[in-house]
């Protein structure tokens, strides 16, 4: 890949060194490591700015359509390392920084990860922004700058503990503030009518207020001098307001509203896949949405006079349901502030309006109160009433006298507001995220809309950047692939398919697997030094990481190493390659169930790892606190990816396609992207085990099947069970883990021990095929090699042809 423009070595050092000066009085010598931190990120962003003013002014001249991907979360990670990458300027920075007396890396440590999502639908946003600004198309990542992002998470005593995240404490250098991009989100009161020359105009009043106030984010784009934005908002109590407020004697209105900008955007909710119903949850959904929307709206008219043009310069992504109110809000600007008519109005948003969806667990689905939602947001509530009365008459008419398929379909039921349903209705496209999930999303979970509206349906199968994930996570792996195929990977990942011809040369399998071990080193120093604990990177690096949830399936995959330690305690015959596993994942902070399935890994690793007789051959690791960053190592580092959900679960996952990409082997069921993992790669290049999605649907709808048949029939399934009561791993409480226990006999809802026996065979699987070292590194280059389809750039240009219809845009620098 062609460098951006000479790296101009010395001025940036320069830079570096005036950075230091003017923003803390110190000579470089003297200054701290994150004081460098801030000094070379200032420095770089001076790079990015440039780019950044030229990649709008060239939006502006050409008028381009743009995407706003609206999203509760973005898990960005770090910045300063990705921005180097993109700015082909990684490695001159480095020598740079070297002959300064610094390393980069540590530098890198130094910046605390932006962690402003949960997981998979945040990470995900993550590397769709990156994927935008490498491809040229134009776009803004819509987001609230939480004070607090995803809790820090510590072990004590083997359990989870939350720490505050408190990523802003040293400042933020590649934000901006923009002040001048302000705007009011108006909260409560009541909602009047006027009459001004025969037309009624909704009025509210009787409101809190708050200002919200953006700050950008530059998203560079791979070595093509786009930058794109990020924009997230803070919010902010309405001084002019509150001072008047104050002159009127209204004090406590005035404090409340201080309060509310307070509290607004101070913590993200730490759920993956489930809906928790706060109040304040919702207040931060429209006020970032109501935000969002009102600045593009503005921004639109700055260059269009006709607003009925808005869907040909404008699609609203909401990422999942979280900022499903955008539909509603579209409505209100162009009605009750463009004058719009209803149908007018409504043609327009349902042309500008696209909805992903990322799970079909049922709790995740988010259902407010209708008191809540109207008394929060009366203007808003009236909307949504209105577009559910014409959406049932719509149900009515098409399918007369079915009462089922309004109950099923309608917006407002039960008392609550169904925010799948609005953002159905008034979208254009419904998307899945894995061909599987699609699927299941019209033949099952939103059948009747499907069948309503088939062509408003597709798929979206997701995919990771390789910049991130491969560039910059396993350089040795990343210049090892340059110097056989070049670097045209580096935005066109098909290219690895070059790479099959290697996987049967036993030269460059020695090559490959030699990298795979260096970066087990590199790994088992960071547990080294973490944990305290000795890893052998020799052993098999068996890995599960990602959130800690029920249908994820970690309780399996611990249950499986306390089989395999029963075995090596009793069967003199049992003979297993020495593995590691590695576990990885917070727990939300209020899902008890999950932080007692990390005790239990916990206390399974004290017994194991500090029993001498099993002599090594079973290690287990929990690395604490989980997150961008340090993932960047694990993916690098593993031999074996654990995708084990229950089969129609996990609607896509993005975990798998990082662990391919770095050359590792799918242990899976055929769930979420799974499935293509197996298609691209070839079945004898995966170890698949377990009930497959029909089965485990057949099962549901037949409610369920008997756990205690196997419990009664499978005497280690049963024996690993009552080490679950038996004090075994909780010899100070032996109930500790009954909870765990009474799930897996009374209920196996995950089908955890139904899947148990396969998920044995495929370790035994794994084991065996590992000892074959010809064929297992021609495994896992053959994984490294079919992984191209799995790139976000292939993803976003689908939704870019498919679905928001945009152009790509060159960018040029004077
Ligand atoms: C996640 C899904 O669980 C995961 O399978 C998928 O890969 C990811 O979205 C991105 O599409 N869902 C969530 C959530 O993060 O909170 O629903």
């Amino acid at each position: 890949m062609k460098k951006l423009i000479d790296f101009d070595k010395e001025g940036f050092k320069k830079e570096v060194i005036t950075n230091v000066k003017t923003l803390y009085r110190r000579p470089i010598e003297e200054a701290t490591p994150q004081q460098v931190f801030q000094a070379v990120s200032y420095a770089v962003k001076d790079d990015i700015i440039d780019r950044w003013i030229a990649t709008h002014k060239e939006y502006e001249k050409k008028n381009v359509k743009t995407v706003y991907y609206l999203s509760m979360e973005f898990l960005m990670g770090r910045a300063l390392g990705n921005n180097l990458i993109n700015l082909t300027y990684y490695d001159a920075v480095k020598e740079a920084l070297d002959e300064l007396g610094f390393d980069l890396n540590l530098i890198e440590d130094q910046e605390p990860d932006a962690a402003l999502g949960n997981g998979g639908l945040g990470r995900l946003a993550a590397c769709f922004l990156d994927s935008l600004a490498t491809l040229g198309y134009p776009a803004y990542g819509c987001g609230i700058r939480y004070r607090y992002g995803m809790f820090k998470q510590a072990i004590k005593d083997g359990y989870q503990i939350e720490l505050p995240d408190d990523w802003l404490k040293d400042g933020n250098p590649f934000e901006i503030k923009r002040p001048e991009y302000a705007v009011e989100v108006k909260f409560g009161g009541y909602v009047r009518v006027e009459n001004r020359d025969g037309r009624n105009y909704f009025i509210q009043d009787g409101y809190q207020t708050v200002r919200a106030v953006p700050y950008d984010v530059p998203v560079v784009g791979y070595g093509n001098n786009v930058v794109n934005t990020l924009r997230i908002w803070d919010a902010e109590a309405d001084q002019e307001f509150c001072l008047d407020s104050f002159d009127k004697g209204e004090y406590e209105k005035a404090v409340e509203q201080q309060n509310l900008a307070k509290t607004i955007v101070e913590v993200l909710y730490p759920n993956d896949n489930h809906y928790a119903g706060k109040e304040l949850r919702l207040r931060q959904q429209y006020f970032f949405i109501s935000a969002s929307v009102q600045r593009a709206i503005l921004k639109f008219k700055e260059k269009n006079s006709d607003i009925h043009k808005l869907p040909e310069k404008i699609t609203f992504q909401m990422n999942d349901t979280h900022p499903t109110v955008a539909v509603a809000e579209l409505m209100r600007i162009l009605m009750d502030e463009e004058g719009l008519e209803w149908d007018d109005a409504w043609d327009i948003t349902t042309r500008t309006c696209a909805y992903t969806n990322h799970t079909i667990m049922a709790e995740a689905l988010e259902k407010w109160p209708i008191e809540l939602f109207s008394r929060l947001l009366p203007r808003i509530y009236q909307i949504v009433e209105e577009i559910n009365r014409r959406f049932v008459l719509k149900i009515q008419s098409m399918y007369p006298g079915n009462q089922d398929k309004v109950k099923n379909m309608a917006i407002l039921y039960d008392g609550q507001v169904k925010m799948a349903h609005l953002a159905i209705a008034g979208s254009y496209s419904v998307n899945g995220v894995a061909a599987l999930h699609t699927k299941i999303l019209e033949e099952r979970e939103l059948k009747d809309f499907y069948e309503m509206r088939p062509e408003q349906f597709n798929n979206k199968t997701n995919g990771i950047t390789q910049r991130r994930f491969l560039l910059h996570g396993n350089p040795l792996l990343a210049s090892w692939i340059t110097d056989k195929i070049g670097d045209e990977w580096i935005v066109k990942l098909s290219n690895l398919k070059k790479l099959k011809v290697y996987a049967t040369d036993e030269k460059y399998q020695q090559e490959f697997m030699n990298i795979k071990y260096q970066n087990k080193i590199r790994l088992a120093n960071y547990i080294k030094e973490h944990n305290g604990v000795d890893v052998d990177p020799r052993s098999i690096f068996d890995v599960q990481v990602k959130r800690l949830h029920e249908y994820k399936r970690q309780l399996l995959n611990i249950l499986h190493v306390m089989y395999q330690y029963n075995e090596l305690k009793t069967n003199p015959s049992y003979d297993m390659y020495p593995t590691t596993y590695i576990f990885g994942a917070k727990a939300s902070a209020g899902y008890k169930r999950a932080k007692l399935i990390i005790k239990l890994i916990n206390s399974v690793a004290d017994v194991i790892n500090n029993d001498a007789s099993i002599k090594g051959k079973i290690k287990v690791v929990f690395i604490e606190n989980y997150r961008v960053s340090n993932a960047e190592l694990i993916f690098a580092a593993a031999d074996v990816s654990e995708q084990i959900s229950t089969a129609s679960r996990e609607a896509s996952g993005t975990g798998n396609m990082k662990f391919m990409l770095n050359g590792a082997v799918t242990l899976g069921t055929m769930d979420g992207a799974n499935v293509e993992i197996v298609e691209e790669v070839g079945e004898e290049n995966a170890v698949i085990f377990g009930l497959r999605a029909e089965e485990v649907m057949k099962y549901e709808r037949e409610g369920g099947y008997n756990p205690k048949d196997i419990y009664n029939n499978d005497a280690a399934v049963r024996t690993v069970l009552t080490q679950l009561i038996n004090g075994m791993y909780s010899s100070d409480d032996p109930d500790r883990f009954r909870d765990l226990y009474d799930s897996l006999i009374n209920e196996d809802v995950y089908f955890i021990l139904k899947d148990f026996a396969s998920y044995v065979e495929a370790h035994r699987k794994i084991d065996t095929l590992y000892r074959d070292e010809k064929n297992w590194a021609k495994m896992v280059m053959l994984n490294t090699a079919c992984s191209g389809k799995f790139s976000s750039d292939r993803t976003i240009e689908e939704y870019a042809k498919e679905i928001w219809n945009l152009k790509k845009v060159k960018v040029t620098l004077d």
